[in-house]
Parts: C-alpha cells; structure tokens; sequence
C-alpha cells in the first residue's frame, strides 16, 4: 500500500528564529482565577511536604514537634513543585475546554505531588476511601506515603491517572505517545525530567512524532521541566544556550514554547497564555488534518519549556547552604531533626503556604478551590485512558486452524513458520482495523522476520519524507517500524496500558536493548494485579525470530538467547516462554496470547524453512498441555533406555535427527522423544501455574532414566527450572554456550555441542547397558565432526547428509 504523496513539508522549511526568542507574552488571568490556581498550588505543595515529612498534626494546628516528623525522610521534592504548578494549569485548560487530557510524569519521583493533585481534585479518595477529605484522611495520606505498606515515594500503578511510574527515567515521551495512538480526542501532556532527556530512549523518542498521524492519533504535548538539576549535576539541557535549545527541539520537529522564570505570578500568566496558544494550535493542526486526512502532513507540533527552579517555593538555604534553585532540593531539603532549627525552618516552610486559608476547620479542600479542579471522568485521576483496562475490547480474532499448515505425517513438509503466523497476523489487523486497537511493532524487521503479509492490509506508519523508492509506508499504517527497540517497546506499552493491544516482534539477540524497560512493565503488571481498580490489561506479546541458531550469516554478535533468563525471573503470575516447534504450534501459541491478559508473553520461532512436525489438532493438543511425548518419534512402549527432551525449533530438528542416528546405530535403544513447548511446564506446580505435577512430570521425563535435553537457550535455565524434580540429576542439559561466529546452520549446533551427533553419542554415553558400545560411539563421532569441519571448510555449506536429514521413520 504505497503512500502517493510525501506527508513532510518541515524538510525544507528554514528555521525562523531570532538568536534570542523572546519569552511567550503574559496572558490574561483575571486576578481572582490567578489568586485561586496558586492557592490550589500552594495546596498541592503543602501537602507534597506533608507527605514527605509529617505522620502527625496534617494542619500544623499544634507547634511542630519532633514525634510528628517521620523517622525516616524518603521522597522527592526538588521536582515537585514544577509538577504541581503544571497540574493546575493543565486543570484549568481541560475545564476550560472539556478536554480529554492524561497527565505522563518523566521524573515519577514527584510522586507525592500527584498523589496530592489527584487527593485535591477528588480521584484519591474516590479509588481509596479511607483517605477521606479531612483531617482524619490528611493524617492517613501524610503517614503512607513512602511508609512500610502504604504507598511508594513515586507515581506507582497506586497513583490514580498514573500510566508511567517513572522510577526508571527515559519512557515518559514513549508511554505518551503509545497512548495517543488510535485515540484522536485525547491529549497526554507528558512532563519529561531535563534530567531524563539525557537518556538513549528520551533522546530517540522525540522522533516519535514521524509516527504520529493529527487526522486520526491523540496529541501529546511534551513539557521540559527545566529545572536545571538532577541529583548531583547540572543537566545538560540547561546549560547550553537558548539558541541551542531552540535549534535541538525544532530539529526534532517541534516548535518550543518557553514558559520560565521564579515568580509565581508571572510564570501563573505566562504558562496560562502559552498553553492557550498551543491547545489553539493543537486544535488547528487536528482540524486540518481532520478536514483532509487524504492530504495530511506532518505538523510542527507545539512543546513547552518550563524553566523554573528545582525545588521551587522550598527553603532557600540549609545550614547556610543554597538549596532552592540547585541539585541540593532534590530529595529531602531538610534534614537532621536532632538540629531545633531544622524543626523551625520545616515549620515555617509549611506554613509559608497558608494551610488554614486552604483548608477548613474540618481539613476539607475549601470549595472555592476545589471548584477550580474539573469534574468525573475529565479530572485526570478518574481518566479512563489511564486505566486502560475499563476500555479494553477484545481482539477480533480469525480462526487459527485456517491457517494451519496441512502435513500428512510429521517431518514431510517444510515451512516458515513466522511466515505463516504473518498470514494470520494479518487477518487480526484486518479483523480490527475498524475497532483501531491493533498494532504491530518492530525495529525494521517485520519484513525481515517474515510477517510482511500484514502489508496487505496495513502499511508502516510514516509522517516523514516519502520517496519513489519506499514500499509500504503510508500515513494511515497500523505497522510501527523505527529502528530503536527502545521506541517499539515504549509505544507499545503506552498503546497496552491504555487498554488496546500488540505484538512485537524483534531479533533475538537485540531485544535485550530493552531488557530493563521489560523489567518496568512486568513490575507495573505485578503491583497492578493486586488494585482492585486496575482493570487487566492485554498482554505484552514478543515474536523472537531470526534466532540465535540461524544467525549464521549475521554472526557472533547476532546471537543470543538471554531474554529467556530475563523474561523466566520474573513473577510467575507474569512470564509465559513459549517454544514452538513448528508452524501449527505458533499459530496456537500466538492465538492463546493475543487473547491473554496481564502477562508478558515471550514467544521464540525460526524464520527459516523447516521441517513441519504436527497437524493443527495435534498442535493445539500439544501446546495445550505444554509439554508431551511424541510417540510417533518414539519407540520406548513405556519404558526408555532414555529420555531426548527438546525446546525450541532447532533443537526439535538436532533431537529427532540424533534419534535417526541411534536408531540406525544401535537397533535395540528404546527411545522417548518429549518436547517442550511451554517452558514453565518444568518448574513445579507449587512455583509456577503451569508448572506440571510431579507425578505428570515423572511419566515425562521418568524417575530413573537419563534425559538429554536439548535446549534452545543457555542451559543452565533447564537446570534452574527442574532442579526440585526427582529426575535432577539425570537431566543431561545442551544449549547455547557462547560459541558462534558466521558459519554454516548446522557449525552453529556443533560449536556448542547441540547438533545430532554429540546428541546421539550422549544417549549412548548416559545408557549404562550400552558402556560396551561408548568406543566405537565416539570413534563415530569424531569421524562425523571430522567430516563435517572438512566439508565445510572446502564447501563453505553443510554436507548433503546434514543439508537433506529428513524424518524417515
Ligand atoms: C535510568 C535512570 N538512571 C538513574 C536514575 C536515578 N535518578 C533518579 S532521579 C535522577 C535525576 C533526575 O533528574 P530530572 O530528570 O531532571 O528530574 P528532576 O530534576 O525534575 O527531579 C536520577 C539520576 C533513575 N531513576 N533512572
């Protein structure tokens, strides 16, 4: 589906600036909506101080006494007042306008302050009731926050309108974006730390805007929240020349809007009249494109800098120290409550907000403030977008089995299988491209992993340049490519937190570029299982293909199949590894987690051609159970001289050509071929959901008989996995051990000792009854090893016997 026009009139426009762009013209607060946002401020703040110093006296209506100070200070003030003001104005605006707007925290740190915004609008107490609107829930509020079992210092999946924890920096601008996507009334106004800029991802992620379409996504208003410091260091945002600035963000294609300064009532109007400006602009943008989405181009969308001090409103000196304005403000500005003077100067800072004429006799929010806050589903606590779930609709979904692959015997058709998952992938986006709530992802690789045939329906989203020679991109595409893993994670997540669904696919090796956000989002899934409120959401779905067996051409730096070690560490409520075989197999598997909640599901499947093992109904049996013997590769009627185990395509393909090399060599072995698709079958029961029971494990695997397994991934994670099974000890492990370089398919399996031949002389090794043969197995061995570095050496390809094995039993 070429796209015909090219979407980006920014190319050749010139930058406009003057070397000093003057600071955006004050707006028109009246006095009295002014005096009352800064009283919602000054609100907000005093309450983010309260939560992060007090477990007593909410109002200061007693002298302040050391037991009313917690024992232990942990929080983040510095960006918190910054965090505050925002809210207010970003209130004002979406009452003002009816907007439909979620609020992104880079720097999640300030996480009292959106506790305290959503405490103040309502949403707080609404999502927990003993947090009441007085003096009583005051108390309650100071005392959890960052207390053993009341909430975490940052904003956590706890936090109402929170999609984003932001404990690890880099995601913000990623989480927003994925949110705006297919969601064209919503604006996520997305607070990105200075600090946080500093990241590979924050840095990448400005670019996200070359995939965002104005006729048909949300908008995402990104705010720098230059406040100049991080924990220790200027940023380094703040410290090069406003020209600089301007000339960065606008090369990201964006148009800066500074909002600045440390007078309150000035920044008050100066922010006011700028996002009135940019929501006008927002709004022009949309309603061209919306007038014409056949002609859509690529705005210059509107961002704000909000220059404004770190720790803004807090002390100005500690023991004679500057801290207001500097790295000194941001956690806990004062300290050491042994020191009176301390206690006097956090007194007065709380008071320096005025809590008696914010709060009434009661400890209630005063109405005249609390009218300022917009009501219901608009308050972005109560947002439902920030709790994705409560509109998740599920997928429509195609039937599997149409997709199958026919075979009339196992090992009698060749195909690829992510090819074939391709077709059906693509009858899911076309199945809901009218319910806009599917997309795929990757880091240019769809068409490399072999899943191209979504094309058909879909093109790749593209704001940018077109040229004659680009295929398939389009300004309406549902397939998400950009080379960052990091940008295809982040969206995604941003996309499944706000209740729609995806898939990624990546190579095997490069997904761990994204390891630690992976870690973010199982955590967020883990704490969210436990709120009532937090509706499941869909699983986050990984295709890893071009894997680590068949990176032969790319070489030694392609090659790893570590994401499974990562993905089986987490929560076993959370990970699910699947290993399928073959084609059949992937088609259930990916059918079971497109329809799965909550999890994060790590599927791992070749690309290539090969040998095909089961028809549909056998596959979904087997992938049903996880884990069984496959009788018609078996010939041990019950009871095996040994057990050949096998997860993952390659090793499936190495484990039934050693059980032709046995069965050739020594006629009398009785073999048993189990294989493994679901990997969390091996952990008991008791650690895992899946885990088998011990009694259905043993007739597997037997109490008593060597198992060889061959294992896809490191091996070391079959022994983590089994190692309470009362066969342990005779699980015979091969895997990938670090050995590779650009060599032929089948050197990659004997440089780690996987292939068929170290396989069978294994078997032969481990059977007791056959000691007498070991000699002439291993002379055997060698001799094949010999001939095999030979050949290809001199061939620079496989021998024949390898290249053409087949399944002939
Ligand atoms: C990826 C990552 N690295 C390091 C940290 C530790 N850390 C926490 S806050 C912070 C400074 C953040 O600065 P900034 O983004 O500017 O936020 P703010 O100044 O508004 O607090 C750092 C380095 C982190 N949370 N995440």
């Amino acid at each position: 589906m070429p796209a015909t026009l090219s979407p980006d009139p920014l190319e050749d426009m010139p930058a406009t600036l003057s070397p000093d762009p003057p600071a955006e013209k004050p707006s028109s607060l009246t006095p009295d909506l002014l005096a009352k946002m800064d009283a919602y401020w000054r609100a907000a703040n005093y309450l983010s101080v309260g939560q992060i110093y007090l477990k007593d006296n909410p109002l200061l209506e007693t002298p302040l006494r050391l037991e009313h100070i917690k024992p232990r200070l942990l929080g983040h003030w510095g960006t918190t007042p910054g965090l505050n003001f925002l809210y207010v104005h970003l209130n004002r605006l979406i009452k003002e306008n009816d907007l439909n707007m979620i609020y992104v925290i880079g720097p999640g740190h300030g996480g009292p302050g959106i506790v305290a915004m959503t405490y103040l609008e309502g949403s707080y107490t609404e999502r927990y009731p003993a947090i009441e609107r007085d003096r009583n829930g005051l108390r309650r509020l100071f005392r959890q926050f960052s207390w053993p079992y009341g909430v975490p210092s940052h904003v956590a999946p706890e936090t109402p309108g929170s999609i984003h924890e932001g404990g690890e920096l880099g995601y913000s601008l990623l989480h927003a974006y994925g949110a705006a996507f297919d969601n064209p009334d919503l604006i996520v106004a997305c607070v990105i730390g200075d600090g946080e800029a500093e990241t590979g991802a924050l840095a990448a992620s400005w670019h996200s805007n070359k995939f965002l379409n104005p006729a048909r996504d949300g908008a995402v208003l990104p705010i720098l929240h230059l406040n100049g410091f991080k924990i220790a260091n200027p940023t380094v945002l703040a410290r090069i020349n406003r020209q600089e600035l301007t000339d960065l963000i606008r090369g990201y294609g964006y148009e800066p809007h500074f909002v600045e300064g440390d007078v309150p009532a000035v920044v008050h109007q100066s922010l006011a009249g700028t996002l009135d400006r940019i929501l006008a602009e927002i709004h022009k943008i949309q309603k061209a494109a919306r007038f014409s989405p056949a002609a859509v181009k690529r705005p210059r969308w509107p961002m704000i800098v909000f220059r404004t001090p770190k720790g803004w409103t807090g002390p100005k000196f500690v023991d004679g120290k500057p801290v207001e304005g500097t790295w000194r403000a941001h956690q806990v500005p004062i300290a050491n409550f042994k020191n009176p003077e301390h206690l006097a100067q956090l007194e007065g800072w709380m008071k320096s907000y005025k809590p008696h004429e914010l709060f009434d006799e009661r400890g209630k929010f005063r109405d005249e403030f609390s009218a300022l806050a917009p009501t219901g589903h608009r308050r972005m606590g109560s947002n439902p977008h920030a709790n994705g779930g409560e509109l998740l609709q599920p997928l429509a979904m195609p039937h599997f089995h149409d997709y199958a692959v026919a075979l009339p015997r196992p090992g009698s058709v060749e195909a690829e299988s992510t090819r074939v998952l391709g077709i059906y992938l693509r009858d899911v986006m076309k199945l809901n491209l009218d319910r806009k709530n599917f997309r795929i992802f990757g880091p240019d690789e769809t068409a490399s992993n072999r899943l191209d045939a979504v094309y058909d329906v879909s093109g790749k989203e593209w704001m940018a340049k077109v040229e004659g020679v680009d295929i398939n991109l389009s300004v309406k595409g549902r397939v998400m490519e950009v080379l960052s893993e990091h940008l295809c994670e982040g969206w995604l997540e941003g996309y499944l937190l706000t209740g729609r669904h995806g898939f990624f696919s990546c190579y095997e090796a490069f997904i761990h570029v994204v390891d630690s956000m992976v870690n973010q989002h199982a955590k967020w899934l883990k704490v969210s299982r436990k709120i009532p409120w937090r509706k499941p959401i869909a699983s986050l779905n990984y295709l890893l293909t071009s894997h680590v067996w068949r990176q032969d051409h790319n070489g030694f730096s392609h090659q790893d199949p570590g994401f499974i070690d990562h993905v089986a560490n987490k929560k076993a409520d959370i990970a699910r590894i699947y290993l399928p075989p073959d084609a059949n197999c992937l088609l259930s598997i990916a059918d079971h987690c497109l329809r799965s909640r909550n999890y994060i599901n790590l599927i791992i499947a070749g690309k290539q051609p090969e040998w095909q093992w089961l028809d549909i109904d056998s596959a979904v049996r087997h992938c049903t159970a996880g884990a069984g013997i496959w009788r018609w590769a078996s010939n041990d009627a019950g009871e095996p001289d040994v057990v050949m185990a096998c997860a993952g395509d390659v090793p499936t393909l190495e484990t039934l050509a050693a059980v032709t090399l046995l069965r050739a060599h020594v006629p009398d072995i009785s073999i048993r071929v189990v294989n493994v698709v679901d990997l969390m079958v091996l952990q008991p029961q008791s650690e895992h959901p899946h885990g088998l029971e011990d009694q259905d494990f043993d007739e597997l695997f037997t109490t008593d008989k060597p198992v060889i397994f061959a294992f896809h991934g490191y091996p070391a994670m079959i022994h983590k996995l089994t190692y309470r099974r009362h066969n342990h000890d005779n699980i015979h492990v091969r895997g990938y051990k670090e050995e590779g370089t650009t060599t032929t398919p089948f050197d990659m399996v004997v440089l780690n000792n996987l292939d068929r031949y170290q396989l069978a002389l294994d078997a032969v090794q481990r059977v007791p009854r056959f000691s007498d043969q070991l000699g002439k197995a291993t002379a055997r061995y060698w001799t094949a090893m010999e001939r095999h570095k030979l050949y290809i050496s001199e061939h620079g390809e496989d021998m024949p016997e390898v290249r053409d094995w087949r399944w002939t039993l």
